[in-house]
């Protein structure tokens, strides 16, 4: 059920509104991303969550970027999930141009480490909200467990497999591990 959206873009967009769009999109700044974003495509998965991949740059594909955002509530896209370095614009930018809810995360092998992400993320100017994940598959996966906690509230089967994954993991974890 994954859709991966590529070029040409526009003939794509068309396509895409027509189709049924999954209730998750992620999108990256680069394909250089992908490795930072792989861990929360899985956590999608696991939870067998219908979604949308694809490469979306601020800076390199902008048109893509307004023809792609807008169109995700029209969709019926619920949340939107971004990832970027560099410059890191991508989240922001998202944040500003769709009203479903846009969550963030970022690599740190950035220029600036993680400053560069975490400053662009962070510093959003009032009236755009942008919830800020983390940095790389920490950030990845609490995007994707944040997304499906943001379904769940419409979704009483997930929120259900929701709560036994997180009984799962407290199960994990345990009291001592040294003796
Ligand atoms: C950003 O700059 C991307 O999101 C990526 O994290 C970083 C480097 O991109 P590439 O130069 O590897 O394409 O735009």
């Amino acid at each position: 059920m994954t859709y991966k959206y590529g070029q040409p873009l526009s003939a794509e967009l068309v396509a895409a509104a027509e189709a049924s769009a999954g209730p998750v999109s992620v999108i990256m700044g680069s394909h250089s991303d992908w490795n930072t974003v792989k861990p929360c495509c899985d956590v999608l998965e696991e939870f067998q969550v219908p979604f949308e991949y694809g490469v979306v740059s601020a800076h390199r594909t902008h048109e893509r970027l307004f023809q792609y955002v807008p169109a995700l509530e029209l969709r019926g896209v619920k949340v939107l999930i971004t990832c970027a370095g560099g410059s890191s614009h991508l989240q922001g930018m998202s944040a500003s141009m769709t009203i479903i809810p846009v969550l963030g995360f970022g690599p740190t092998s950035s220029t600036f480490g993680p400053m560069d992400v975490i400053g662009s993320c962070v510093r959003m100017p009032s009236g755009v909200p942008l919830p800020f994940m983390g940095l790389d598959d920490k950030g990845a996966k609490n995007a994707a467990l944040e997304a499906l906690r943001i379904l769940a509230l419409a979704d009483p089967e997930l929120r259900a497999r929701y709560k036994a994954w997180v009984e799962i993991q407290t199960n994990s974890v345990p009291f001592r591990a040294h003796d």
